[in-house]
């Protein structure tokens, strides 16, 4: 796979494509990434590329031209077909599904924003899949460029370690995740639960199952909204109706 990022702030996103699972990614060969500097694409010599908006109003908005040559450019690299995205807060909220379909893809290019706006010919020209990670407005589009790189890559086969990969599994039924303990037994009288030292495997598994259902009731009820009957929490802690995933 082969994801392009264009940005003003090149030097802010570089850093982290080169971290933790993401740089092992990249060092392995499952992925290459590359930032690319929109202001390359000025066709001005101050590497200007927003203007002040028709009609008036406060701030400045992206410019076509360099968009455009520089989406041209970056596309011509490679003959893989570049799925286009465009970081904006006005998108599709980006979730687990969508990072899911987003690997599947060969080649994504990732444009981030920022300033007021885009020129809307932008749109219009590139047809971009218009993302959002989230209601809350950012400066610009790299934070939310190296959230949905971080999403998808880790899902693409070989970047997570098997360990890695099953625990990812446990999440990816929709819930969210169990509490995790490791050493030391007691941490300033704060005590691990018995059922995890029991040793009983079927225990800790229901034990488990159980938590993460509260945990979703109580901090994220919209993920049990679209779920079967049988997933649905109710206040008591019975172990009736356990998944088999
Ligand atoms: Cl993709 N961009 C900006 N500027 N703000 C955001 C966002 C994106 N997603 C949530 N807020």
């Amino acid at each position: 796979m082969r994801i392009d990022v264009l940005t003003l702030f090149p030097e802010a996103c570089r850093p982290y494509f080169e971290t933790s699972i993401l740089g092992r990614a990249v060092r392995g060969g499952l992925v290459s990434i590359h930032c690319h500097a929109l202001r390359d694409y000025s066709r001005d010599r101050h590497g200007r590329v927003d203007d002040r908006p028709f009609g008036g109003g406060a701030g400045m908005v992206l410019m076509c031209p360099p968009i455009f040559e520089a989406v041209e450019a970056i596309e011509s690299q490679d003959s893989r077909p570049a799925t286009r995205v465009l970081l904006t807060p006005q998108g599709r909220r980006f979730d687990q599904n969508l990072a899911s379909e987003l690997a599947k893809r060969p080649r994504l290019l990732l444009i981030c924003g920022r300033y007021e706006g885009f020129d809307e010919r932008i749109r219009l020209g590139l047809a971009p899949l218009e993302l959002s990670i989230g209601d809350y407005v950012l400066s610009g589009g790299e934070a939310a460029a190296m959230v949905v790189v971080d999403a998808v890559v880790r899902l693409r086969p070989g970047v997570l370690g098997a360990e890695e990969a099953l625990a990812e599994e446990s999440f990816a039924d929709g819930g969210l995740e169990y509490p995790q303990y490791t050493r030391p037994r007691d941490f300033r009288g704060m005590t691990v639960p018995e059922v995890l030292l029991s040793g009983n495997h079927e225990d800790i598994r229901r034990w488990r199952a159980e938590q993460a259902r509260r945990r979703t009731s109580q901090s994220r009820p919209d993920l049990l909204d679209g779920r079967s009957a049988t997933r649905d929490e109710t206040t008591k802690g019975n172990s009736h109706a356990e998944s088999t995933d």
